[in-house]
C-alpha cells in the first residue's frame, strides 16, 4: 500500500512540473464520473485549464480522435489500464496519466500509470476514485473535501459491501473527519431514504428476503404482522420498529440463506445532503450517477458531484426515466427467452440484444440478471448489443459471485481471436467488436464454453 501512495505522489510531482492545458478522458459509469469531478474540482483549484470528456468505453477511434488534439498532457480516469500498448501507439511524445483500476495489460511503458494490480493490490480494493483522490489530495490537502466522492465512487463499483480495504479505509476516514460523511450501522437496504418500505422489501434482492421480495400482498402481511406502515420509509421507523423488522427478517432468512444477519451493515450517508433526497445515501447517490451516465447525461452528473442544485433537479428525473427504460429492457429479455435473441446452453448464457437494449444498459441489465436466482450459480452470461458506430457492446458476468473463473481473462481469449482486446475484472468484463463480427463470435463462444471439460472445469 505504501508503493502504490508513493507511486500517487510520484505521479503528482511530474504533473507539477507540466503547463496547462490538460485533456481529461474518462469512463461513463458512477466511478469514472466521481473520477472525473474530482480531477476537475482539484484543477480548478489550482488554475489548471482542462477540458474533459465522458466516454462508455476507450477505443482505437477515439484514441485516433485524440491524436489530433494539440494537449500535450492527457489523463485516463476507470479506463486506459487495458489499453497500454494502444494509447502509446496512438499519442507518442505526449504526457500521458492513468488513473485506474482494470486489470492492465502486461506492457512496458514510460506512461503514468497508476494501478492498484501493479502493487500487489487487486482492482476491488480501491476504485479510479479513489486513486484520483489521493492524487488530488497529494497536489492540494484541502481537496480532502473531495473525499465522500472517493467513497461514492468506490460503492459505485460494488466495493464496501462487508467494509471497505485498508486503503479506502483512508478515504472513509477523511470523509469523515471532515464531516462529510456517517457512518451508520444498521439495516443494509436499497433505497431506504427514498423508498417506502413496501417497494424496499419488494425489491429487496441483495438482502434477498425469502417469501417477501417480489411477493407484494406478503410484503403487506409481513408488515402489518409488526404494525408498521408500508408507507413510512426505513429512514422514518422508530428504533422499536426497526428492530421488530430487523428480526422478522432475519427469521424470514433462517435456514434458506447462508448467513441469515447479512442484512446489517454500513451504510454511508452525505452529511451535507438533505434527509430523505437520493443524495443521502451513497449507495443510491451512485444510482443517480449511473443513470446519469448511462443515459448519456454525464454532464449532469458531474453537476451533482459537484453539488449543483438544477443538476440534481435534472438527475432525480434522468432516474426516473432509467427505471423506466430498464424495466423495459428486463421485459424485452423475460419475453425473448424462447427467441433466438437469447441463446441458453449448460453453463452459459448469450443474450444478443441487438438494438432492442441500450448499449449503456446492457451491463446494467446483465447484472441484474446475474444477481436474480434466474441460472445456477456459476453460469456465465454474455450480452451483446449494437452501439450507433455499427459496433457490438459485450458484457459478460457470472451468475452468484465464482472464486474460479477469470471473466476478463476467458473474454479476452475469445476476442483476441478476432484480434480485439477485451477490459474489466475477473466478476465483469466487456469488449467492443466490429458487427460483421457478431456471428463468429457467437460461434467462438459455443466452441469456447460448450465443450464438455469446459463444463467440468466450471460446473454450474
Ligand atoms: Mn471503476
Amino acid at each position: 500500500m505504501k508503493d502504490f501512495l508513493d507511486a500517487v505522489n510520484l505521479a503528482v510531482s511530474k504533473f507539477k512540473e507540466l503547463n496547462s492545458p490538460v485533456r481529461i478522458i474518462s469512463h461513463l459509469d458512477c466511478d469514472g464520473l466521481t473520477s472525473a469531478s474530482i480531477l476537475s474540482a482539484a484543477f480548478q483549484k489550482q488554475d489548471v485549464k482542462f477540458s474533459l470528456s465522458i466516454i462508455p468505453n476507450l477505443t482505437e477511434t477515439i484514441l485516433k480522435q485524440l491524436s489530433l488534439e494539440s494537449y500535450k498532457t492527457y489523463f485516463f480516469l476507470d479506463l486506459g489500464s487495458g489499453m497500454l500498448k494502444e494509447i502509446e501507439k496512438a499519442l507518442p511524445e505526449k504526457n500521458i496519466f492513468i488513473l485506474d483500476h482494470h486489470q492492465p495489460q502486461d506492457s512496458l511503458t514510460n506512461i503514468n500509470h497508476i494501478n492498484p494490480h501493479l502493487f500487489s493490490l487487486d482492482g476491488s480494493e480501491i476504485s479510479a476514485a479513489g486513486i484520483t483522490y489521493f492524487f488530488a489530495k497529494e497536489l492540494n490537502q484541502e481537496n480532502i473535501k473531495l473525499s465522500h466522492l472517493g467513497i461514492i465512487g468506490a460503492i459505485g463499483d460494488m466495493q464496501g459491501k462487508n467494509g471497505f480495504s485498508e486503503i479506502v479505509n483512508l478515504i472513509l476516514d477523511d470523509a469523515v473527519k471532515v464531516g462529510k460523511i456517517e457512518i451508520k450501522k444498521g439495516l443494509r437496504m436499497f433505497g431506504a431514504q427514498t423508498k417506502p418500505l413496501l417497494k424496499l422489501l419488494l425489491y429487496s434482492t441483495d438482502p434477498y428476503i425469502p417469501g417477501i421480495t417480489g411477493n407484494e400482498s406478503e410484503v403487506h402481511k409481513f408488515l402489518n404482522e409488526l404494525a408498521i406502515s408500508p408507507d413510512k420509509k426505513l429512514t422514518n421507523l422508530t428504533e422499536e420498529e426497526t428492530k421488530k423488522l430487523v428480526t422478522a427478517i432475519i427469521l424470514k432468512r433462517l435456514g434458506s440463506e447462508e448467513n441469515p444477519e447479512d442484512i446489517l451493515g454500513f451504510n454511508y450517508l452525505l452529511k451535507d445532503e438533505p434527509d430523505e433526497s437520493p443524495t443521502k445515501d451513497a449507495k443510491e447517490f451512485s444510482t443517480l450517477l449511473n443513470s446519469c451516465g448511462r443515459l448519456g447525461k454525464s454532464s449532469v452528473g458531474i453537476g451533482v458531484c459537484l453539488n449543483d442544485k438544477s443538476s440534481k433537479q435534472k438527475a432525480i428525473e434522468i432516474l426516473a426515466q432509467f427505471r423506466i427504460e430498464l424495466i423495459t429492457s428486463l421485459n424485452w429479455f423475460y419475453s425473448n427467452r424462447n427467441s433466438s435473441f437469447i441463446i441458453e446452453k449448460p453453463g452459459f448464457v448469450i443474450i444478443n440484444a441487438e438494438n432492442n437494449v441500450r448499449p449503456s444498459m446492457i451491463g446494467t441489465l446483465t447484472s441484474i440478471i446475474s444477481n436474480s436466482n434466474l441460472y445456477s450459480t456459476n453460469t456465465i452470461l454474455i450480452s451483446m448489443a449494437h452501439t450507433p458506430e455499427e459496433d457490438i457492446k459485450i458484457s459478460t458476468r457470472i451468475c452468484g459471485r465464482s472464486k474460479n473463473i477469470n471473466l476478463k481473462q476467458l473474454l479476452n481469449s475469445i476476442t483476441n481471436l478476432l484480434g480485439i482486446e477485451s477490459g474489466g475484472h475477473n466478476y465483469a468484463a466487456g469488449s467492443v467488436i466490429p458487427l460483421e463480427k457478431e456471428q463468429e463470435f457467437i460461434q467462438l463462444v459455443i466452441k469456447q464454453l460448450g465443450t464438455e471439460s469446459f463444463l467440468k472445469a466450471n460446473p454450474t
